[in-house]
């Protein structure tokens, strides 16, 4: 397959220095021949650029959202980015940065698909507004925003409007959900499959689950995002909100090949690694594992 590497450097969305080193330390441990070796084409588009701004104009934008501005122009550079790798028969791989840039990459894929699905591995929602968040943080809030809910700057990002439909989002892995998250998820009728749910389910009967809607509901596109803080806190200490209770290794690659493998995944994000926060390099080494199995299962 022709895979469009798309890094993104950005912090701006989680507000703690260290996420923009993703892409750096991943290149670095050869993520690009990693993914070559599964035997597909890689274009490395380098990384998108990202505005300085200082500390002092955190709320320069906007009085609760941090960093607003500079996250919106990201967002709506990848966007086109992405966009373009499906246009020209290529599959996105964007790496960050912070999960913020989700906006980004439902925003192109939404423009090139009829009818697009989300599949949102996470421990948390990602579906807060100004009005819910606890801190500010934009990463909190990026599918939310995809779903039309929440300030103009970000649910207006490359096009404006919502970019995906409440009955296409599947949240997957999720244990630490706002109360004002809980409630939207709700309003909006999500699917919604909480760590609970996940236990009470089994995996593979959630992947059969999301599976069976998704092709019963005249999908032509399905956007995958992954949070790398799905996984268990004990695996992941390089990442910005790591939460205990979530999945093993073993069942986050069994997750990830359980969508990859139906070719149905026609985009990606890879989000939340902090190199900084990281213990002698177990994180930034766990997701080089997890991106060469991603291109393994990919089809
Ligand atoms: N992420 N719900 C918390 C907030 O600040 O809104 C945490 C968000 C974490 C976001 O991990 O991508
Ligand atoms: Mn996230
Ligand atoms: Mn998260
Ligand atoms: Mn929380």
């Amino acid at each position: 397959m022709n895979i469009n590497l798309l890094a993104v450097p950005i912090m701006y969305g989680c507000d703690r220095n260290g996420a923009q080193y993703g892409p750096k330390i991943l290149r670095e441990k050869d993520l690009v021949e990693v993914i070559k070796n599964q035997n597909h084409v890689v274009y490395d588009f380098g990384n998108l650029f990202i505005p300085s701004v200082p500390e002092s104009e955190k709320y320069a934008n906007h009085e609760h959202i941090k960093y607003l501005k500079p996250v919106a122009e990201t967002n709506n550079n990848l966007a086109h980015l992405v966009y373009s790798s499906l246009c020209s028969e290529s599959f996105p791989f964007v790496v960050g940065g912070d999960h913020s840039l989700g906006l980004g990459s439902i925003s192109g894929a939404s423009k090139h698909f009829e009818n697009l699905a989300v599949i949102w591995i996470d421990a948390h929602g990602d579906i807060n507004t100004p009005e819910t968040s606890p801190t500010g943080n934009s990463h909190g809030m990026p599918l939310a925003a995809a779903l039309g809910v929440g300030v103009p700057e970000l649910t207006n990002v490359y096009y404006d409007g919502p970019k995906v439909k409440p009955e296409n989002v599947y949240i997957i892995g999720a244990r630490d959900l706002d109360e004002g998250e809980v409630k939207l998820a709700k309003d909006l009728n999500l699917n919604l499959y909480t760590m609970d749910t996940v236990r009470k389910m089994g995996i593979s009967t959630v992947i059969e689950e999301v599976l069976n809607k998704i092709k019963s509901s005249n999908i032509d596109g399905v956007h995958l995002s992954f949070d790398i803080d799905a996984l268990d806190k004990s695996l992941v200490p390089g990442t910005g909100t790591p939460v205990s209770n979530g999945f093993s290794f073993e069942e986050g690659k069994k997750l990830l090949e359980g969508f990859l493998s139906t070719g149905l995944i026609k985009s990606m994000d890879f989000v939340e690694l902090n190199p900084i926060l990281d213990n002698k390099d177990m994180t930034s080494n766990l997701c080089i594992e997890l991106i060469n199995y991603i291109f393994k299962t990919l089809r």
